[in-house]
């Protein structure tokens, strides 16, 4: 909805996907002035659409929409971003049918590396309901002992060079420097920040980083395309559990 710049390259980064995976796909793109209504009334359509498995609304909405009614109305079995309170809470007891797609493209990335998250100290930076929260779950899911941190954390560099793995997902360009580091190790950095010379960053200084870490992700190709291919997942699951209603 509206006209933000990032939102639309990342759908059509979506849309793409869906025709790579010959999964069927409408987008509604909604001008800015569209009313709540509007929009709830489109999602209790696709909510009853039985061609449609999966419903997903990019963030940001526009200031007059509530982003929590929004979420709130879309079925949580077409719920492909695990963002309504029902998914949240089947996550938090570890019983879920779909994980949220960016913190579950970072575990896909740690396990198709072959790291092992138990016992390491782990570090996410950022506390947001769609990263930060849910990445910290999942990362005890595996046995990681967990550590969130966020703009009140105190002495926040010596947080960070305690992590064995560290996540990134403040927002904010180049936030993490090298130096904040610990030797060897594991840096995912889910930011994508647009500088004003319209070159993509993440929240970490990559050049200083990549010196010390033992692995580390890129922005762009890094956590972004793995977002991606997740909701691809949890788009086929939809259509799996629907599918039986
Ligand atoms: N509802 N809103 C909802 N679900 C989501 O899962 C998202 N997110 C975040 C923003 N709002 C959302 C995304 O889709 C972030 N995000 C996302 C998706 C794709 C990419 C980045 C973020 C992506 O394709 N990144 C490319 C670069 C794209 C570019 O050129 O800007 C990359 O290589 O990182």
């Amino acid at each position: 909805m509206g006209e933000d710049p990032a939102s639309r390259v990342y759908v059509r980064n979506k849309e793409r996907a869906c025709e790579e995976c010959g999964i069927y796909s409408e987008k509604y793109a909604l001008p800015e002035e569209t009313t709540q209504e509007e929009l709830l009334g489109l999602i209790d359509t696709l909510n009853n659409k039985t061609s449609i498995s999966g419903i997903l609304v990019q963030l940001p909405v526009p200031k007059h929409i509530d982003e929590k009614t929004i979420i709130n109305a879309i079925a949580p079995n077409k719920d492909v971003d695990a963002f309504h309170p029902v998914n949240v809470g089947k996550i938090m007891v570890g019983n879920y049918d779909f994980l949220p797609c960016t913190p579950a493209g970072v575990m896909e990335l740690i396990k198709e590396s072959g790291i092992d998250v138990e016992g390491k100290e782990c570090v996410v930076v950022g506390r947001s309901n769609i990263v930060g929260k849910p990445q910290a779950m999942l990362l005890l899911h595996q046995n990681g002992t967990v550590t969130i941190c966020h703009s009140k954390t105190k002495d926040l560099a010596a947080k960070t060079k305690n992590a064995d793995i560290l996540v990134a997902a403040v927002g904010i360009p180049n936030f993490i420097k090298g130096g904040m580091i610990k030797e060897g190790a594991v840096v995912i950095d889910v930011g994508i920040n647009r500088l004003e010379n319209k070159k993509l960053c993440g929240d970490v200084e990559f050049e200083t980083a990549e010196k010390i870490a033992g692995a580390i992700t890129p922005v762009p190709g890094g956590v972004g395309p793995m977002t991606i291919a997740m909701l691809m997942k949890n788009t086929v699951k939809a259509a799996i559990i629907n599918k039986s209603k």
